[in-house]
């Protein structure tokens, strides 16, 4: 007999450690169970002796860690009643929320900055057909006019203040501690509205149980103690490692800023909507903030992808950034294990991608690309061309 277990989405998987009852309609495209790709080549180049993990979230559905997040918050919008869900976006949430309101038969009105979006993103929020509202502002603007709206139109919110979005993205967590055996010394991510960096926390402490607890409690935002916490397995949590780029390092500032810039657009965020709860994570866990330039986080998509074949986009690459700065200053020790999320795919973003090889950076050399006839001598040409 065929054994067959058919994956059908994170929560099927996870659904005794998830709000949902068993009658639950789940709003699914199969999310989550993204690859743990142990990095072979960038450790030996750091020159140093530590196990560097990238989760890559950019195997989604559509792309990004965000599906996690909204195929929870989708589901309970549908089981709420809801016809019509709404949110601002950086990019990647507008796309996650156009695709499962098309999954679920309901409308997504989503604010964008304009200008300031990835083009693979535009192109997913418009061909999943969402309503679509660029706005002249950035992604703050943007939210504080969703939290309006919200008062006045019967819409379900499914930005990352809806708590079903970090019951859904808490399942990376999940993941990583079942295909490692245990969680990794550091987790590094890159940080915008720090709700996913939250989300990680809530899972890592709802699985393991330290001994050293510290942090009894932890996942306790406030807002009383996880129905889930209980802990599956023993050991220790991570330290959490939360970058951002340095226009937009409001955590480094220590107050919430007005202006951000940067070229990882995901990230262009200046007022996090989980402000008080990243610093918990940060101060329970043990880890820190840091702050990458754009120059740093253009450097490390490159590095993924010419030395490991990883395409992320330039947000997700601040993880990398971060690391190797926090690697080079000593602040990481050998035989630490290290698991980098990887939020978003590469090809969200190929305007970036291009500009980088395009020979117009300083630095960086120019993709090697030529334009030849089609015929045999001239291929043959190339080929000798490239060779020399
Ligand atoms: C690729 O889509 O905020 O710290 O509106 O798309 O949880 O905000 C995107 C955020 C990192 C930051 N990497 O995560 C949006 C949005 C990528 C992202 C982040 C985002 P949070």
């Amino acid at each position: 007999m065929i054994h067959h277990a058919r994956y059908t989405g994170l929560l099927d998987r996870y659904r005794d450690r998830l709000p949902l009852s068993d009658d639950t309609r789940l709003i699914s495209l199969g999310e989550g169970a993204t690859p743990l790709i142990r990095l072979q080549n960038l450790p030996k180049k750091l020159g140093r002796k530590v196990e560097i993990y990238a989760k890559y979230e950019g195997l989604n559905p559509t792309g990004s860690f965000k599906d996690r997040g909204m195929t929870m918050a989708v589901t309970k919008a549908v089981e709420e009643g809801s016809k019509a869900i709404i949110c601002a976006s950086t990019g990647n949430t507008s796309a996650a929320a156009a695709a499962y309101a098309a999954r679920a038969g309901i409308t997504a009105f989503v604010i964008i900055p304009d200008g300031k979006i990835a083009m693979g993103k535009l192109a997913q929020a418009m061909m999943y057909g969402a309503k679509i509202m660029q706005i002249r502002g950035n992604f703050d603007d943007g939210m504080r006019l969703v939290k309006e709206v919200a008062n006045h139109a019967p819409v379900a919110i499914v930005n990352s203040v809806n708590p079903y979005r970090l019951q859904g993205q808490k399942t990376a967590a999940f993941e990583i501690i079942e295909e490692l055996g245990r969680a990794p010394d550091y987790h590094c991510l890159p940080v915008g509205n720090a709700g996913n960096i939250t989300a990680h926390w809530i899972g890592y402490c709802e699985y393991i149980a330290s001994p050293d607890d510290h942090v009894t409690g932890a996942c306790d935002f406030g807002d009383g103690k996880s129905p889930y916490a209980g802990g599956s397995i023993t050991g220790k949590r991570p330290k959490m490692l939360g970058y951002q780029a340095t226009g937009s390092a409001p955590f480094m500032r220590g107050e919430m800023i007005d202006n951000p810039e940067t070229v990882a657009t995901a990230i262009r965020i200046g007022h996090p909507q989980s402000w008080d709860r990243a610093w918990k994570v940060v101060e329970e866990s043990g880890g820190w903030f840091a702050e990458v330039s754009d120059e740093e986080i253009l450097a490390a998509q490159r590095l993924l992808t010419q030395h490991e074949g990883v395409f992320c986009e330039p947000a997700s690459a601040a993880s990398l950034a971060g690391l190797i700065n926090d690697l080079n200053a000593g602040k990481i020790e050998d035989g630490s294990s290290i698991v980098l999320t990887l939020t978003g795919n590469g090809l969200k973003d190929p305007d970036t991608a291009i500009g980088q090889c395009n020979g117009e950076m300083p630095g960086v050399e120019k993709a090697t690309m030529v334009t030849v006839d089609a015929d045999l001598e001239s291929v043959r040409n190339a080929i000798t061309g490239f060779m020399d």
